[in-house]
């Protein structure tokens, strides 16, 4: 791909934004950058571009940019429906994901995976096992640093593990990784992708580019997994924490069974397993078998897995007081990662439920919400959405901030209790982003 003298236009200046235009600069393209935000707002950003000496011009947020461009770049964020993207996409201009252009020139074999849930701890674990089997690996994507900042180094990788959210794959053409595993999916999103069928089509995308020899790693509790599997010519496994399956991963008693596409057979135990809920055996089992696909050998992909105790804001124990314990799920943002965080405990639980509503179908939740937990207590933008839909099933206290929920829950548990905070909503309308919300949870719990 020859970027030399193209015209492309980067709309966002974030973590990814940045990373890009630096990657562009470097190869002689013209680059044009825009953020929905005034310029006085991006100070650290124009900052970082004016440190680099990047030639970069800065253009107003209106579709007049869109003028003689080759390319645009979107960050993640900017979802399709947005005013430059469609008319640039009713102009027939090219739009490409910057992990797109990252994979053009991306030199070790990928591991990309993507889902509603699990993407980061998954991504996390398999770069921890193939470090403990003596690979160097580049662990990145939306877990916080854009693939593309990776293009620019040295490249001298053995593997390179890159979470991705449907946001990057929502315009990509070629991108192909060796081993492409797709979690779950369960409504998310669908402000950005206007209906879960676009949601989930996008999630598989993952796929569309792999042949044989490639690896498709796929959850074969997935209602539609079967169907998809047809459609793809990787090679297909599967993992199941339901049921036995003929390739691939699934437990069966104190054991996980793997068995090969070649036809081996082999087991782990299951209580290597240090992190909580039946949806981690599922991270696990995925990783596993990626891991074994690298060649990664069973005794470090079982010490690999024995050392990871999770991630932060995942279901993160915080502290106990007078007997309450507290747990962390703020990365917990939408209703699927809610069930998850519900069904790991068996005490009753104080949920912590709001924040920013991203249309999630909180209905859902009402069988697990009459089963496990004692009261709700809605904080934030969706607390009246949320009232309105699943209140009053159990006692719920409806309450502004985050803090006040923090408070009414500690006044209102008891002994053996669970405070939650698994929200089911973006944190946008109280913090910056999830960790600041997760970060301010936890201190505020040990000031209690
Ligand atoms: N902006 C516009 N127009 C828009 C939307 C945003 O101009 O319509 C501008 C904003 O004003 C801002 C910039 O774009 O200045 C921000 O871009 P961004 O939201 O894409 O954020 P980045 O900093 O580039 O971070 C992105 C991912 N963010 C999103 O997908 C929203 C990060 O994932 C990711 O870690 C990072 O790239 C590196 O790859 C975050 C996330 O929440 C953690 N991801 C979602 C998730 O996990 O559910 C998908």
């Amino acid at each position: 791909m020859n970027l030399y003298n193209q015209r492309i236009l980067v709309i966002g200046l974030g973590k990814t934004g940045i990373a890009a235009i630096r990657f562009l600069a470097g190869r002689g393209a013209k680059v044009v950058a825009t953020d929905e935000k005034p310029l006085e707002e991006l100070k650290g950003a124009v900052d970082d571009l004016e440190r680099l000496h990047l030639e970069v011009e800065f253009a107003r947020y209106d579709p007049d940019v869109l003028s003689g461009l080759d390319m645009i770049i979107p960050s993640p964020g900017v979802p399709p429906s947005n005013v430059l993207l469609s008319e640039a996409a009713r102009r027939k201009i090219l739009i490409l994901s910057e992990i797109e252009i990252a994979y053009r020139f991306l030199k070790p074999p990928m591991i990309a995976i993507t889902g509603t849930n699990g993407k980061t701890t998954t991504t996390t674990l398999i770069g921890k096992i193939l470090s403990m089997e003596g690979k160097n690996v580049f662990v990145g994507g939306n877990i916080g640093n854009p693939l593309i900042g990776y293009i620019d180094g040295k490249q001298d990788d053995d593997y390179v593990v890159v979470e991705v959210s449907s946001f990057q794959l929502q315009w990509v053409q070629q991108f192909r990784p060796y081993i492409s595993i797709l979690l779950n999916t369960t409504c998310d999103h669908v402000d950005y992708h206007g209906t879960f069928e676009a949601y989930r089509m996008t999630k598989e995308m993952v796929f569309k580019n792999q042949t044989q020899g490639d690896i498709a790693i796929l959850n074969g509790d997935e209602p539609n997994a079967m169907d998809l599997a047809e459609k793809l010519t990787a090679d297909v496994l599967f993992f199941s924490s339901m049921k036995q399956v003929s390739k691939g991963m699934f437990p069966d008693g104190d054991r996980l069974v793997y068995r090969s596409s070649d036809g081996m057979r082999e087991d782990y135990p299951i209580d290597m397993i240090k992190i909580p809920g039946l949806h981690n055996v599922e991270n696990v089992m995925a990783a596993v078998m990626a891991a074994r696909s690298c060649g990664c050998l069973p005794a470090n992909i079982v010490r690999a897995i024995e050392d990871f105790k999770g991630i932060a804001h995942r279901i993160e124990f915080v502290e106990e007081k007078r007997g309450v314990v507290f747990y962390d799920d703020s990365k917990g943002t939408n209703v699927g990662a809610v069930v998850r965080a519900l069904e790991t405990f068996s005490r009753p639980i104080i949920l912590l439920l709001g924040g920013r509503d991203k249309e999630g179908d909180f209905e859902t939740l009402s069988p697990l919400i009459k089963e496990k937990v004692k009261e709700l207590v809605l904080f934030g933008e969706a607390r009246s959405k949320i009232n309105d839909l699943i209140g009053g099933m159990v006692k719920t206290t409806p309450v502004a901030t985050l803090k006040e929920a923090i408070e009414t829950a500690y006044r209102h548990s008891v002994t053996g209790d669970v405070v939650l905070l698994s929200p089911g909503c973006a944190s946008f309308d109280e913090f910056s982003n999830y960790r600041d919300r997760g970060n301010f949870f936890k201190d505020t719990v040990r000031n209690l």
